[in-house]
């Protein structure tokens, strides 16, 4: 496939590029996303009754079983072609950030160096109470804090919880300094991130998005890609150290 001309020409300008990145970059490398079907087991719930605090203290147990089942999902995926060339294009530019939804950890295995986890990492461990993070046996039903047996909960953050400050501070500053930004693989359902794409345009960024799926905010970004990521990031790489 080839990216449009133009928008190589804007990516090759671009001072500080900044890129957001959702479910969909991880969905070839078999991590399911939150909005298409859920597979398996979990066919039955939708994400919004099982990644929240009312859900974990109406049946912890539940929640923790799916955490348990990604985890291990998770464990075993390898990245794919659209990590890789993430962490190619962080090398190519003199400022980059990328901000990513995903509490997967894929984008450090394919080696990009900084990346902002926006919505925390599905391996830590935290209090369910303060929030701290903790080391305790994860194997237990309902994992328990071995100094006080307070319950202990996967590290992500969960909807009507605040993003971790410094993650948030870090994204929102980079989106209104970067003068081009990249949407990729994110239904942009969910705010604060679904902003960023936004934020960037009102400070004057050109925006991308890279989705199979056109999502409802497209037509108000100057490019939309309609591939998946595992296609379209490597040739926009290539697009970029080619002549
Ligand atoms: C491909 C592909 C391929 C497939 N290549 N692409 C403003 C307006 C309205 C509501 C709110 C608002 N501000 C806050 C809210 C409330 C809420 C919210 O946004 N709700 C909406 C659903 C309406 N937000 C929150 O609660 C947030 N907190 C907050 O705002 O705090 C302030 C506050 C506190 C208290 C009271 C009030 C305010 C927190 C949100 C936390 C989200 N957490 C989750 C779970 C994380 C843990 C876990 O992993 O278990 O984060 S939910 C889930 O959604 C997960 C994701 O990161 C997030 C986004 O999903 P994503 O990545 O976009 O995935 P999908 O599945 O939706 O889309 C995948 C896309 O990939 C699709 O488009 C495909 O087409 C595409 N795709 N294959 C490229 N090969």
């Amino acid at each position: 496939m080839e990216i449009p001309a133009d928008m190589i020409d804007r990516i090759r300008g671009a001072r500080h590029i900044c890129v957001l990145t959702g479910a969909g970059i991880s969905a070839e490398s078999g991590v399911p996303t939150f909005r298409d079907a859920q597979t398996g087991l979990w066919t039955q719930y939708r994400p919004e009754e099982l990644a929240s605090a009312d859900a974990f203290l109406r049946d912890p147990e539940l929640v923790w079983r799916w955490y348990r089942w990604r985890r291990e999902l998770i464990s075993k995926a390898n990245v794919n072609a659209a990590h890789l060339a993430l962490a190619r294009l962080e090398k190519l530019v003199a400022d980059f950030t990328l901000v990513t939804q995903n509490v997967d950890g894929l984008h450090q295995r394919a080696g990009s160096d900084h990346v902002i986890e926006f919505h925390g990492n599905i391996f830590v461990n935290r209090f369910f109470k303060e929030g701290a993070e903790v080391e305790c046996d994860d194997s237990e039903p309902v994992p328990t804090c071995p100094d006080c047996g307070g319950p202990v909960r996967p590290g992500v953050v969960w909807f009507g919880e605040t993003i971790p400050p410094s993650a948030l501070n870090a994204a929102l500053a980079a989106a209104s300094d970067c003068d081009f930004f990249l949407s990729v693989g994110t239904s942009s359902l969910v705010y604060p991130a679904a902003g960023l794409a936004e934020l960037a345009q009102g400070s004057g960024a050109a925006v991308a998005e890279i989705n199979p799926q056109s999502t409802d905010l497209a037509h108000t970004y100057e490019f939309a890609i309609q591939e998946p990521a595992g296609v379209a990031l490597p040739a926009l790489v290539a697009s970029m150290v080619s002549e």
